[in-house]
């Protein structure tokens, strides 16, 4: 192939949406579950997503209702590392709460 890969006809296209920004961000979700307690989830919203009582009290009973939620918003790796941490903070209290993390 001849000439540069970003020209076509010999125009070059213009970006006329910005280019998603790097690094993209995902979505911490909390799953709902009907053993896990209600002060463990709270806990786990204080301590790993940086929550204060009141929104983690907030988005646990969101959770509780609505079946899922936003715990928080990070970059993939960060987001990771936190669905991690839930994931062995609930192993280790033997709760089956769970963490996934989905594209923003
Ligand atoms: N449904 C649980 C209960 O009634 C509480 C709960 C909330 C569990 C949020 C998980 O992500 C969760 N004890």
């Amino acid at each position: 192939m001849s000439g540069r890969q970003d020209q076509t006809d010999g125009t070059v296209k213009e970006r006329v949406k910005a280019k998603k920004q790097d690094p993209s961000l995902y979505k911490v979700v909390l799953l709902n579950d009907d053993y896990t307690t209600m002060e463990f989830v709270i806990r786990v919203l204080e301590s790993v997503f940086q929550k204060s009582p009141a929104e983690a009290y907030r988005i646990m009973m969101h959770v509780h209702v609505q079946g899922r939620g936003i715990a928080g918003v990070y970059p993939w790796e960060i987001a990771e590392t936190k669905a991690d941490t839930v994931a062995a903070l609930a192993k280790d209290a033997q709760y089956p709460l769970r963490a996934a993390v989905e594209e923003a």
